[in-house]
């Protein structure tokens, strides 16, 4: 068992004590830990790494501020199974609770191939359907994801009516991925879990628990190899998108063997291969999914393992940058991948070919290129990224990789969307005190067109078109919020659909490029 240093635990005592000195004035004395076994661990596991209810780690509630962890366990947290405690437990119990919670395990079990199929469970009830059994354009099927109560509704985009809503594993992040036809979702949660839901007949199929804390998914472009980015442990886990099988499982280690977790794995159809974004060490990876890897020559690791084995293997390749670089963005032909710097400054291009950093970015204040946009306009293809701590749109000429344009916002953005029939780039902003505010860019001009205020004073982001892009979806984050259907066009609303802190919407024909 790996023992944390005695300072760190010694620290962690501290903060145990000063937190109940700031809250009760005197030194009052309660066991978190024998709280969390008595009231807890029956639904969040007795390791704190969940069961029937979430793993409750810093890495699954670091999203969540310190008092309102605190005022969960007293409140419970409806329309979800967590109950109420206030009669059980006293305020300051709930708060020491809460610094026990946001305490790191101490340790990290294993997590591989036995714990992983293990995993895997299955609907009983789930019977496969021979066509969809809804009368929709099933291009024009938009998934919405409400972050709180993990539920996800499946939209009809022509008549903007909820055909199901199901419910998701908990803390989704990242966009669902389809399979090459858009029958199947697979859908991620932060705490490790990826759902397989079949569209057609609005049921799940099943689920596994790919790692202990995750950050996203990607699947391979022939629909058979989903790839999960894992933080806990520092791991790519490799599933069969058919029966979520376990495959393989990359061990993160950059060259000199520093663990690093995963920030981010993206799927690069023309070279066959996942990219992954590492948050530790200054490398990207890519792991070939497709027969053979197509750039034999750059493959060392390859190389060192000899011929091609009977078995299904995922060889790898590491491509040294010069800072580390943890979000990514790449240009339409997957030739160039566009890395945002870890330190929040710029950023660099990479050319995937010959594994060389070719270009720096010029983008101050932390540029969100997971949100980027491309366009071509007058003959040029170009970029446009939002930042997170930059009142700015940047936009980029894909070719000199040169910063064209800033144009000054309202605040930082988060997501970024247009589609090919819309003049518009629609941005949010995320952050700040016009968080109640989308501004839409002139592809043409760089200027902000129009500034929407969909409902003032509430938070406001995402963005998604229907698939012929007539309407724009916009997200209204709150407790009682709302996806709001603009006419992409005069820009007037359409209609409003009610939901519990929507955000995330994906429109099926959109994102599958079709
Ligand atoms: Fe996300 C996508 C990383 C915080 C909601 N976010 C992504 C992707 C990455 C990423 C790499 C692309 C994955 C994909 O689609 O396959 N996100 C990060 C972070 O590093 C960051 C800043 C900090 C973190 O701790 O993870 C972060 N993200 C958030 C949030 O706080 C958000 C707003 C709420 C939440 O649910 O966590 C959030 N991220 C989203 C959403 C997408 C996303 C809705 C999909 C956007 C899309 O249109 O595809």
């Amino acid at each position: 068992m790996t023992r944390r240093p005695l300072t760190l635990r010694i620290g962690i005592a501290l903060q145990l004590i000063g937190a109940s000195i700031l809250m009760f004035g005197s030194a009052a004395w309660a066991d978190p830990a024998a709280h969390y076994r008595e009231k807890c661990a029956q639904c969040h596991g007795a390791d704190r790494l969940g069961d029937t209810g979430p793993a409750l780690i810093p890495q699954t509630l670091r999203r969540m501020g310190g008092p309102k962890i605190a005022n969960m366990i007293l409140q419970g947290r409806p329309p979800t199974e967590m109950p109420a405690f206030a009669d059980q437990i006293s305020a300051e119990d709930a708060n020491l609770l809460a610094v026990f919670l946001k305490t790191p395990l101490e340790r990290i079990p294993p997590w591989g191939e036995d714990q992983i199929q293990a995993s895997r469970t299955f609907n009983e009830d789930y019977v496969a359907v021979e066509a969809p059994v809804w009368p929709s354009d099933p291009k024009n099927i938009t998934l919405v994801v409400e972050t709180d109560v993990h539920y996800i509704s499946v939209l009809d985009g022509d008549s903007f009516e909820v055909l199901t809503r199901f419910e998701a594993p908990f803390a989704v992040h990242g966009a669902p991925k389809l399979s090459p036809d858009g029958r199947y979702v697979y859908v991620m949660s932060r705490d490790g879990w990826v759902q397989k839901y079949d569209l057609w007949a609005l049921r799940e199929i099943g689920r596994v628990r790919a790692g202990l804390n995750s950050r996203n998914i990607a699947i391979s472009h022939d629909g058979k190899w989903l790839a999960v980015a894992n933080y806990l442990p520092g791991t790519l886990t490799i599933l069969s998108s058919e029966d979520l099988s376990f495959a393989a499982i990359h061990q993160i280690n950059g060259k000199d063997g520093t663990p690093s977790r995963v920030s981010a794995v993206y799927t690069t159809p023309p070279r066959e291969s996942f990219i992954l974004a590492l948050k530790d060490v200054p490398e990207i990876w890519e792991v070939f999914y497709g027969a053979k890897p197509p750039f034999y020559g750059f493959v060392h690791d390859y190389r060192d393992e000899g011929p091609p084995r009977e078995t299904k293997s995922f060889p790898m390749r590491r491509i040294t940058t010069r800072g580390l670089l943890d979000d990514f963005y790449f240009d339409p032909t997957y030739e160039y991948v566009l890395g945002a710097s870890g330190n929040g400054d710029g950023g660099a291009v990479i050319d995937l070919v010959i594994g060389q950093t070719v270009a720096d970015l010029e983008l101050p204040g932390r540029p969100r290129l997971g949100s980027a946009v491309t366009w071509k306009q007058d003959g040029r293809t170009l970029i446009a990224t939002p930042h997170l701590k930059d009142n700015t749109v940047s936009v980029i000429d894909a070719k000199s990789w040169k910063t064209v344009k800033r144009i000054k916002t309202q605040g930082p953005g988060f997501f970024m969307r247009s589609h090919q029939n819309s003049p518009h780039l629609w941005g949010d902003v995320f952050f700040g005190p016009n968080k109640d505010v989308v501004h839409l860019i002139d592809k043409k001009s760089l200027e902000i067109a129009h500034t929407l205020r969909p409902v003032p004073g509430a938070a406001v982001g995402h963005i998604e078109f229907t698939h012929d892009g007539s309407h724009a979806l916009v997200s209204v984050w709150e407790d009682d919020g709302a996806v709001i259907v603009y006419d992409a066009k005069t820009l007037e609303e359409v209609t409003r659909l009610p939901m519990r802190k929507p955000l995330g919407k994906y429109n099926i024909g959109n994102r599958l490029g079709q």
